[in-house]
């Protein structure tokens, strides 16, 4: 892979850089992406009935077993040389954001410690009344488990479609996105707001916009980079090429 020497250098001088990350940077972990055609979840689920508040309220039990499905599969899942060269990147820069739509907890596990996690994490389970996190539940036979304080049932503690962001979450993802010098936009199809928004606002402000995705996205004309290839090989060339040895 070879990664142009101008965006080397600019890496390598840049004080702040952040990062958005989507859905493909976890695909060579075999965690499936969303849109894709073919390997998708959207090309066999479909996300009304699995991705929404009223999903929930119609059928509990098919969101709850397809969610208990995907934690199953996340947590085999390791982190690959995307996620790991991210880590390194975080170590090289003084002030670094990981913003991720991910929910699968891949960039802690690669060692990424300021991660933003805009959609939430599929491993944690909140009260669908209260919000609380609840950390241990059990399953009885085929009911989805209920809050053990107020007795609603529990649900998945990600960001489903019409719901709302940590407001937190979106707060720091702004800061940094207008804040960094270079943004690098990995894997994600730039379709859902409002972190499809994030790269706009770091435009705006100046940055260089660094788009890493096989595939050309909604971002790609207003990118000032585009690096068509997988995360997992570009990340690693891209931090070698920044800091040679
Ligand atoms: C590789 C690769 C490799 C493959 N290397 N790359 C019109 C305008 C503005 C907003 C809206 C609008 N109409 C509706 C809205 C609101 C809606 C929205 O944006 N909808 C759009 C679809 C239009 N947004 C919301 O509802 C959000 N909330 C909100 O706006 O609140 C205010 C509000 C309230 C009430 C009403 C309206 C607004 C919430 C969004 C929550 C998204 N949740 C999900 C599910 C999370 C839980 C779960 O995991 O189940 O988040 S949906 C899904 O999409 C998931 C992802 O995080 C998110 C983004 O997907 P991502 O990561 O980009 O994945 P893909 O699959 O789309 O793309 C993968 C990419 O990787 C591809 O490009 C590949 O080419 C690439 N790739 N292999 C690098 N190896």
């Amino acid at each position: 892979m070879t990664i142009p020497q101008s965006l080397a250098g600019a890496i390598a001088r840049a004080r702040s850089v952040a990062v958005l990350t989507g859905a493909g940077v976890s695909a060579e972990s075999g965690v499936p992406t969303f849109r894709d055609a073919q390997t998708g979840l959207w090309a066999q689920f479909d996300p009304q009935k699995l991705a929404t508040p009223d999903a929930f309220r119609r059928n509990p039990k098919l969101v709850w077993d397809w969610y208990a499905w995907r934690r199953k599969l996340v947590a085999k899942a390791e982190p690959n040389a995307g996620h790991r060269a991210l880590a390194v990147l975080e170590g090289r820069v003084s002030d670094f954001a990981l913003i991720t739509q991910n929910v699968d907890g891949l960039h802690r596990r690669a060692g990424s410690r300021n991660v933003v996690e805009l959609h939430g994490n599929i491993g944690r389970v909140k009260c669908s009344r209260e919000n609380t996190i609840v950390e241990h539940w059990t399953e009885v036979g085929d009911e989805v488990p209920r809050c053990a304080g107020c007795g609603a049932l529990l649900r998945p503690d990600v960001v489903w479609f019409e719901e709302t962001l940590p407001p937190d979450a979106l707060q720091a993802a702004e800061d940094a996105a207008r804040r960094c010098q270079i943004l690098l936009v990995v894997g994600t199809s730039a379709e859902v707001y409002p972190a499809a928004a994030l790269p706009a606002y770091a435009k705006s402000a100046g940055a260089t916009i660094v788009e890493i995705n096989p595939n050309p996205t909604p971002l790609s004309d207003a990118a000032d980079y585009v690096l068509r290839a997988p995360a997992g090989a570009v990340l690693p060339a891209l931090v070698a090429a920044a800091w040679p040895v």
